[in-house]
């Protein structure tokens, strides 16, 4: 099982689509196993970006992460960290395909309303970063035998 990092950005805590969103992770039967609301401080927001740091919407992207609430939540499932990827759909609202949350959302290619890590080595720095230890919670869900085949001994 993988885990995730994602995070509802400033636009979607405002535009109080964070319900919505939230309910496309639990439909798809990948599982909640951390979530809290927090004012990202700039030095956290520096540190998760810091690969985008030569770039010229570097300033901007922090400025617009530390400017209001966000929802961080860790996500867990088989293939966790792609399905999310896919589920977000391509970095700009402009470009996004419908079906996808950047893609039903939003139009902008700044304001892209969510993050997700895109690696597991990724996922694993910014889960760190974001959650203390004992933040995220291992725990199975009563409908857990109907979203995996689990008839292998695995999750299918
Ligand atoms: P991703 O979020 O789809 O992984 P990245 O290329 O890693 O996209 O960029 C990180 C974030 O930086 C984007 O989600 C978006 O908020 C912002 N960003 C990326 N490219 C641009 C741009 O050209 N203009 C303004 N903001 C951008
Ligand atoms: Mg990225």
């Amino acid at each position: 099982m993988e885990t995730t990092l994602i995070i509802l950005k400033p636009d979607a805590v405002q535009r109080g689509l964070m319900g919505r969103i939230i309910a496309r992770f639990e439909e798809k039967g990948l599982q909640i196993v951390g979530c809290k609301m927090m004012q990202i401080p700039r030095s956290l927001a520096e540190t998760h970006y810091e690969a985008h740091k030569t770039k010229g919407f570097y300033a901007g992207l922090v400025g617009f992460m530390t400017s209001s609430p966000v929802l961080v939540m860790a996500v867990r499932g088989n293939g966790a960290i792609t399905i999310a990827r896919n589920m977000m759909g391509a970095t700009f609202g402009s470009k996004a395909n419908p079906g996808t949350i950047r893609g039903d959302f939003g139009v902008s290619n700044s304001f892209n309303l969510i993050h997700g890590s895109d690696s597991p080595e990724a996922a694993e720095r910014e889960l760190k970063l974001f959650f203390q230890p004992g933040e995220v919670l291992s725990f199975e869900r009563a409908g857990d035998r109907w979203v995996y085949d689990m008839s292998g001994g695995k999750p299918e």
